[in-house]
């Protein structure tokens, strides 16, 4: 009886260590592809030797309106080499040449629009202009 009772548990047992080791030699346990490669940035305008990156915290952006309005700020900005504007991670990646300018300026410029820059606020007067869907809600 508990002979049997071995069996029953230890077969379903083995067939699964089976599959496991067959599972390792198949295709499907391959790991998936590390990317080397990050994504590339959606807008970049030109290279520099100065070229230095900075993730800048965007919490109050909330919408498509916001994304362009800080892109169209960035593209206008000196020294902002590429940029890419993530609403849903409400974070901007800037690369930007270091003898052009600084973490601290692109922040005053996202400021000036109205925006939330890393610890920066946003300037009162732009923030009261912007259009109330690119509002903190609440
Ligand atoms: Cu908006």
């Amino acid at each position: 009886m508990k002979t049997n009772l071995m069996l029953i548990l230890a077969v379903p047992l083995l067939a699964g260590m089976a599959f496991g080791q067959d599972c390792q030699r198949g295709s499907c346990c391959q790991k998936e592809q590390p990317s080397e490669n990050p994504m590339p940035m959606k807008h970049s305008m030109s290279k520099s030797d100065h070229e230095a990156h900075a993730m800048v915290a965007l919490p109050t952006i909330q919408c498509g309106i916001c994304e362009s309005t800080i892109e169209s700020a960035l593209s206008k900005s000196p020294g902002i080499l590429s940029f890419d504007v993530d609403v849903e991670g409400k974070i901007a990646h800037i690369n930007y040449d270091s003898e052009l300018t600084s973490q601290a300026k692109i922040e005053l410029a996202i400021s000036m629009i109205g925006y939330q820059a890393n610890k920066l606020l946003a300037d009162a007067e732009a923030y009261a202009g912007l259009p109330n869907c690119c509002k903190v809600s609440g």
